[in-house]
């Protein structure tokens, strides 16, 4: 790889946090001067506009701006600002197929070109600023040029991940009007060899009146029904294209994304990120959380289809010019050491996954592990849910071979970065303690009449006290459903529905969801959705659904449900998955339904879970 290029400002050692004593110095800073603070940090990223306020809020109404009035482009400075710097021939994306014989790389100026034309494509037919534009693909690189399009042109991207089912696109496509669907042939994950994405976007689009084109990337060639007004073949949308697209000039609230998530009621809800903070933020906190340096290869094995793919394998690593990996399969194919493969193979340096996949891979015991070496790895990370201490000490001694830090960070859809984490080699570790506030963050603990509680020892609801750049801007097309579930239980507090405990040393640890919600092998999940999802086989009178301790996935889904039925049990209960298949996905089917003749009540008759 060629070193000419100029030292970029955003991977050398200045730009991150270098010790304990500076975390604890620009934390406070950042505390007791927040404007200034993230002033500084805007400033490493390419304005056609500077702003002219670092932020305004107002909590009640839920109404929050950063870096009012400035100009910026996110594709722009995620490709054309590396590019212009010199880092065009640098690896922006390593793409590793389901099959470990099939991998891409795309450099930086080859991402460019990609992202330009397929912006192009999306401009010719039509799509201007503001359209909303649906994702729903497997892990192909595809996924990561498509959101870098809408963001070059300023389409909204909604990506909703690949394993959920039609009905649940269709809903998520209606709830935002969105003009566009990209989606792929078939997809291939592990031994299944073709998921069917365009016949599930079919049948989703016969219910979706806002779809205009529905564009299709040939992944595997399996024959797919196409739509000769409707449907376009990727490769033909960017046949006759220019590989130059100027980048939209967008406002710094302007919104980059709506990602729908699960919350205590029956409907998820789009969570709206805006342009500026949210760069900022997702990039800032990259770079520190794991100490990304020059040539340091990154690889987070979320889904892009979650939060946490678009602020740690799309926009955060690009952001600062990074390697970031792309994996397109699973743990266990074709064997139980292919995430070790993996990371010899391409020499990974930084790893970043989820208790679950851990606990998985902890199950088929050390032998996996023997035949890789990992001294690439310098950080390890957890993310998506609590991590048990026998996982963390398992993940810490065998994989990071005790030598790497353990970066257990806690965030959510809404907050759009890490919120709370150690830094990598910075802060000390202690098993199961996501630890301490990243800067500009301003965790509360408080009790049910919402009282801070302060000092040590002290157990509660974790809320956070004045926002931070990359905070939910809005609940798409319900305001007041993002004030109500975020702004009002706790006044003048971001309320996250998490418990936490501060132990004696001032370490926080999260304790779990003290709301509706469950978490299952990291993917958050309404009860009340599955519920519904339930309740819609004719035969099911009522359901209540709690979650329970499961080995693997951190909690299984649990239902009670009251049949009226001439089928027998088993019967039943095949059905009522297959519905729950049908309505979300394979995610959401219940591990355990025990068919009940009644259910707990309250004296107004709430089911008591
Ligand atoms: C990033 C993500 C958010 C919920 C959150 C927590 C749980 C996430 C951790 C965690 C304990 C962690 N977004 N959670 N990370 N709990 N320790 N390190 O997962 O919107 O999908 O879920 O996940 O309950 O509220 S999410």
């Amino acid at each position: 790889m060629s070193k000419t290029y100029k030292p970029h400002p955003d991977t050398t050692q200045k730009a991150h946090i270098s010790s304990l004593e500076q975390y604890k110095k620009i934390y406070n800073e950042s505390i007791s001067n927040p404007e200034e603070f993230w002033a500084k940090i805007a400033e490493r990223i390419d304005w056609y506009q500077p702003w002219n306020k670092v932020r305004e809020y107002d909590f009640v109404n839920g109404k929050i701006e950063w870096f009012s009035n400035g100009k910026l482009n996110a594709s722009y400075n995620c490709l054309d600002r590396h590019v212009n710097n010199g880092y065009g021939d640098e690896t922006a994306i390593i793409w590793e197929g389901n099959d470990p014989n099939q991998s891409r790389t795309f450099t930086y100026k080859e991402l460019l070109k990609e992202v330009s034309q397929f912006a192009n494509g999306l401009k010719d037919l039509g799509v201007k600023k503001g359209d909303r534009v649906c994702l729903y693909m497997q892990m192909i690189p595809e996924l990561a040029i498509a959101v870098l399009a809408c963001a070059r042109i300023g389409a909204v991207h909604s990506v909703v991940f690949g394993a959920f089912s039609s009905d649940a696109l269709r809903d998520r496509i209606n709830d935002s009007a969105c003009k566009i669907l990209v989606t792929q042939d078939t997809g291939v994950r592990g031994i299944k060899q073709n998921i069917p994405m365009k016949a599930n976007a079919d049948q989703a689009v016969l219910h979706t009146p806002s779809i205009e084109y529905v564009i299709v990337v040939k992944r595997t060639g399996e024959p797919v029904h196409m739509d000769v007004e409707r449907d376009i073949w990727w490769h033909e949308s960017i046949s006759n294209v220019d590989d130059k697209c100027k980048p939209e000039e967008m406002d710094s609230e302007d919104p980059l994304f709506i990602l729908y998530t699960s919350g205590s009621t029956g409907k998820p809800k789009g969570v709206v990120h805006s342009s500026a903070g949210y760069m900022i933020y997702s990039s800032y906190t990259f770079l520190n959380v794991f100490q990304y340096d020059e040539d340091d290869i990154y690889w987070c094995t979320a889904d892009v289809g979650w939060i946490t793919g678009h602020s740690y394998i799309v926009y955060g690593p690009l952001l600062c010019g990074a390697t970031t990996l792309m994996f397109e399969g699973v743990p266990t194919y074709p064997n139980v050491s292919r995430f070790w493969d993996i990371v010899d193979k391409y020499k990974v340096n930084q790893f970043y996954t989820a208790p679950t996949a851990i606990r998985a891979l902890q199950a088929h015991g050390l032998e996996p592990l023997e035949n890789n070496s990992l001294d690439s790895l310098k950080v390890i990370g957890s993310v998506g849910e609590p991590i048990n201490e026998e996982a963390w000490h398992w993940y810490h001694d065998n994989v990071g071979k005790g030598k790497c830090p353990l970066v257990d960070t806690w965030w959510q859809t809404e907050t759009g970065g890490i919120m709370i984490s150690a830094l990598a080699g910075i802060t000390p570790n202690k098993p199961a303690h996501a630890s301490l506030p990243l800067p500009g963050i301003i965790p509360v603990i408080v009790d049910a009449e919402g009282n801070e509680l302060n000092g040590n020892n002290v157990q509660g609801n974790l809320c956070i006290k004045s926002p931070w750049p990359s905070i939910i801007r809005t609940t798409y097309g319900d305001h007041e459903r993002c004030i109500s579930t975020y702004f009002s239980n706790y006044k003048g507090m971001y309320f996250t529905g998490d418990g936490v405990k501060r132990d004696h040393d001032g370490y926080l640890r999260i304790l779990g969801r003290v709301d509706d919600v469950i978490n299952v092998s990291g993917h958050r999940m309404g009860t009340a959705e599955v519920e519904n999802a339930i309740n819609e086989h004719e035969d099911v009178i009522e359901s209540a659904v709690v979650g329970y301790p499961h080995d693997i996935k951190g909690e299984g889904i649990y239902a009670y449900v009251i049949v009226s039925t001439e089928l027998n049990d088993d019967e039943i209960k095949d059905q009522i998955i297959n519905v729950v298949r049908k309505v979300i996905g394979p995610i959401a089917k219940p591990d355990k339904i025990q068919i009940v003749s009644g259910l707990p009540k309250t004296r107004s008759g709430k089911i008591m879970r």
